[in-house]
């Protein structure tokens, strides 16, 4: 360990940005005033406002996390039956089917995105199929282009869980404006946080009503209850940090991208060790960065994990293990191994390595450096 024993805080995969808190205090003292505390409220407001122009999306509903966005666009667009995902993400896409009452098939990844395959999704598709819930991995965008092609030929609904995708633009603007609607995460873990939030983004206005609706018990005026909505509401306290978060993306991406740029730049002689990404989107976001560990680096990837952690650096296994592995998913005949060979390797190889604007040069430095030695 010797040289190593002088990281003296925890390196974590990621840590929330916090703008100064003095920052803060006047967002406070108007929500002390005005008492107006959440159900829509001026905060509210004003960040689904800034977040349109942010991200170039015409229409965007705040949520309380992504998890009740991602059940209430199932809602919104009222999917049932079957609806064709991937195995390689967080639990939180597929338990929104299960939420739903939606029976997920599960398809395999592609191996150089670890996005869903659409080359894959045609022979999933049965008479039950409804929809795709296709994932931006990492922030790197779905092969767009091909999923709309099947979704218009066999009239389905595509809804993108683009939780890691906050700011990320492929060859056509926003990749959120593609799908009829995307979902974003504002945990504290994403690159763009409220403490807990989430956004579903739609292409009118008329399904933002709707969504807005759902998002407040379904209700549409004082006596009028127009379906059976859930309480999804971002609180004005979540709202007021978003907007001061917002202020901050500037220096918060270029941060992101400069260890980004580094990793790639001193990880690219390491035999074994395969950077992702780096290629399908025109704004990338940095928000993970995940290495595949292969058979020919020295170490397996849990040895390199538990080596990493050895010296208080913690990186991730994400998404390790595979949706398809937990006891709610793995009966299905879609969650079987021999039909998800790429999901199931990548699971075993892939270590999301620290990215956050507080990392230190010094720290980055020595990450790399346990894992080139
Ligand atoms: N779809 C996808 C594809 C997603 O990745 C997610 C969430 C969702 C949907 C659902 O969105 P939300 O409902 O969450 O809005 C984390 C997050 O809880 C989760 O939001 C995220 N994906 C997932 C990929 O990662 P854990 O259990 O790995 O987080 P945790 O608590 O171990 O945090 C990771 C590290 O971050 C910690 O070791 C330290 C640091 N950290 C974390 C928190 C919460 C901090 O420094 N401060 C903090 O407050 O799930």
């Amino acid at each position: 360990m010797g040289a190593y024993m002088s990281i003296d805080r925890p390196i974590y995969v990621t840590q929330p940005y916090l703008p100064p808190l003095d920052e803060f205090i006047p967002y406070l003292q108007q929500i002390w005033d005005n008492k107006i505390l959440t159900n829509a409220g001026p905060f509210h407001q004003q960040l689904e406002q800034a977040l349109c122009e942010y991200l170039g999306v015409e229409h965007l509903a705040l949520f309380t996390n992504g998890t009740i966005a991602l059940v209430t666009a199932l809602q919104a667009l009222r999917i049932t039956g079957e609806v064709i995902t991937t195995p390689y993400s967080f639990v939180a896409t597929a338990h929104s089917l299960l939420w739903n009452g939606i029976k997920p098939v599960f398809v395999d990844i592609d191996p150089n995105t670890l996005n869903l395959n659409p080359a894959k999704i045609e022979a999933a598709i049965t008479p039950n199929t409804t929809a795709i819930m296709p994932v931006h991995v990492y922030g790197h965008p779905c092969d767009i282009d091909a999923i709309q092609k099947i979704a218009d030929r066999y009239n389905l609904k595509v809804i993108y869980d683009a939780a890691h995708a906050f700011g990320v633009e492929c060859h056509c603007g926003s990749v959120l404006n593609h799908g009829d609607l995307s979902v974003l995460s504002f945990h504290a873990t994403k690159v763009f946080n409220t403490f807990e939030g989430g956004a579903i983004v739609c292409p009118d206005a008329k399904t933002k009503q709707r969504i807005d609706y759902l998002k407040n018990f379904g209700i549409a005026d004082e006596v009028t209850v127009i379906a059976p909505g859930i309480n999804g509401k971002m609180s004005e306290i979540n709202a007021a940090f978003g907007l001061l978060q917002l202020k901050h993306m500037a220096v918060i991406s270029e941060r992101r991208k400069e260890i980004d740029a580094t990793y790639r730049k001193l990880l690219s002689g390491v035999k074994g060790i395969r950077c992702l990404g780096d290629g399908g989107e025109a704004v990338a976001n940095h928000s993970y960065f995940p290495v595949l560990v292969g058979a020919d680096y020295p170490l397996s990837r849990d040895a390199l994990y538990q080596r990493l952690k050895e010296h208080g650096i913690h990186g991730r296994r994400y998404f390790y293990p595979l949706i398809t592995d937990f006891s709610m998913y793995r009966d299905l005949p879609s969650a079987q191994k021999n039909n998800l060979p790429v999901a199931t390797a990548a699971a075993d190889q892939v270590l999301c390595l620290p990215i956050y604007p507080a990392l230190q040069e010094h720290e980055q430095i020595k990450v790399i450096d346990l894992i080139s030695r």
